[in-house]
């Protein structure tokens, strides 16, 4: 890699547009300067819109292989459940391989959507089997060479999963894949160490609080080195805080928040199915909540409490979880367009503040993304990785458009990529809408999916 710099005449930096900003980083793809008041010099690299990337704060890349494969109706009611049991099923056969090429198609997908970093929360351990590959972090490496390969920045969270629900139940033989306790966990993230890097962080992810107690959770809090990032799903589905009550007298967020671990480190996924308290009880956390929309909306979850929160501070940023869809901005849009289709009212995600929907929503995920990433990411500023996005200024929806109205107009008029180029740590990885090596991942997913298909 090499150094660089870039001219904008407009400038996406952390209090909003700014116009002529010049970029500088180095050659290991941080940034060394946001000039400001910038003269725009003849032979130099320009751009008209430029924006930071955005964090996916959650992810199960495996799942992309079977998107679309499980919108057919099935003999008794479908839901969240009956879906994961066909999720199981899939789970079971992919392969070192396959998981290398099916992650390198979606973060390459994820990039050309502006999506320049991911959090994978990643429990497909074992091999098929049950038991261990040789090397116990195989299929950690995997998705951390799709990373690399694609340009994409990663924070992978292996994930500690020991139970199939409260009260310690024994897993089911299709999860046994998964089946990891503390000790593994913490080998895990000992032989990921080496890994680690401005561009790959690792943290620890309890799958839940069905899947792993809070013996477990503490055992691991205490084990980790106290910068790293911890992620859990939390309240996704009635039936889990009705299980959690029934096991513990206490709602999943309660218990979780009880053991007074939870602080900015911590992503609490979901959290779906909240009371007021536990709103703002989050919100002063200052733990990050990682929504997912599309998926949740797929699978049948249910509204999160977005007004409640913003109200009481709370910290969020958006995943594309079973990557139903690889679009912030649809991430996004559809965010604001439950609450509407909720609540029967519009502009839901704004505050006195900031007024611009689509600019609050950017703005948040874009800082609470870069908070559950534990990575220098999210905003065009000194120190941080140089990931940002150039918008296409031909596009007739942005063509001549003054800067404070592009996110809105991005977000809610149309489903055009208006994404030109993407840089990742300094290196240009998509240009003109193309990925540097989008036709040999493609043709290596295509691949794969023709064996997986055949299933
Ligand atoms: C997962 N996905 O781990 O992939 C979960 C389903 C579960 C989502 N929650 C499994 N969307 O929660 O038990
Ligand atoms: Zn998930």
């Amino acid at each position: 890699m090499s150094a660089g710099s870039l001219f904008a005449s407009n400038a996406y930096l952390p209090h909003g547009w700014e116009s002529n900003v010049r970029l500088h980083w180095d050659a290991d793809g941080a940034m060394t300067e946001v000039e400001r008041a910038a003269q725009p010099q003849q032979h130099e690299p320009q751009a008209v819109f430029v924006l930071p990337g955005m964090t996916n704060l959650h992810s199960h890349a495996f799942q992309r292989a079977m998107a679309g494969m499980t919108e057919m109706a099935g003999v008794s009611k479908d839901s969240f459940w009956t879906w994961r049991d066909v999720m199981y099923r899939y789970a079971l056969h992919i392969t070192p391989e396959q998981l290398q090429a099916i992650a390198s198609q979606l973060y390459m997908e994820c990039l050309r959507q502006g999506y320049t970093s991911v959090c994978e929360f990643h429990y497909l351990h074992r091999n098929s089997d049950g038991h261990w590959y040789a090397r116990p972090e195989e299929m950690a490496q995997r998705l951390i060479a799709a990373a690399q390969h694609t340009g994409m920045g990663m924070t992978m969270l292996p994930v500690l999963y020991s139970y199939a629900d409260f009260n310690d139940q024994p897993l089911r033989q299709d999860q046994r894949r998964f089946h990891t306790g503390v000790d593994d966990i913490l080998r895990l993230v000992d032989h990921l160490a080496p890994q680690r890097s401005a561009q790959v962080e690792i943290g620890v992810a309890p799958h839940s609080l069905r899947a792993a107690s809070i013996d477990q959770i503490r055992a691991v809090h205490a084990a980790l080195p106290a910068d790293r990032p911890l992620h859990i799903h939390i309240a996704e589905q009635t039936k889990e805080v009705d299980a959690c009550l029934a096991a513990t007298g206490r709602r999943p967020v309660e218990l979780l928040l009880e053991t007074g671990l939870v602080d900015e480190r911590w992503c609490l996924v979901h959290a779906t199915h909240l009371t007021k308290e536990e709103v703002r009880h989050i919100a002063k956390s200052g733990a990050v909540a990682g929504i997912c929309t599309t998926t949740e909306g797929n699978l049948g979850d249910g509204f999160f409490d977005l007004p409640a929160y913003i109200e009481a501070g709370g910290r969020f940023g958006i995943g594309s979880d079973s990557h139903v869809s690889q679009s912030p901005v649809e991430e996004l849009r559809w965010l604001e367009y439950g609450q509407r289709l909720r609540l029967q009212g519009r502009n839901i995600a704004s505050t006195e503040q900031q007024r611009n929907v689509g600019d609050f929503l950017w703005q948040q995920a874009l800082s609470g993304g870069a908070q559950a990433s534990g990575r220098q990411v999210g905003q065009l500023t000194k120190g941080y990785r140089a990931d940002f996005l150039v918008l296409d200024e031909h596009h007739p929806n942005l063509a001549g458009l003054p800067s404070k109205a592009v996110l809105n107009t991005w977000m809610f008029a149309g489903n055009d990529n208006l994404i030109k180029d993407v840089y990742v740590a300094g290196k240009r990885v998509v240009h003109n809408g193309q990925h540097s090596a989008q036709s040999e991942i493609q043709q290596a997913y295509v691949e794969c999916m023709r064996s997986l298909r055949a299933l």
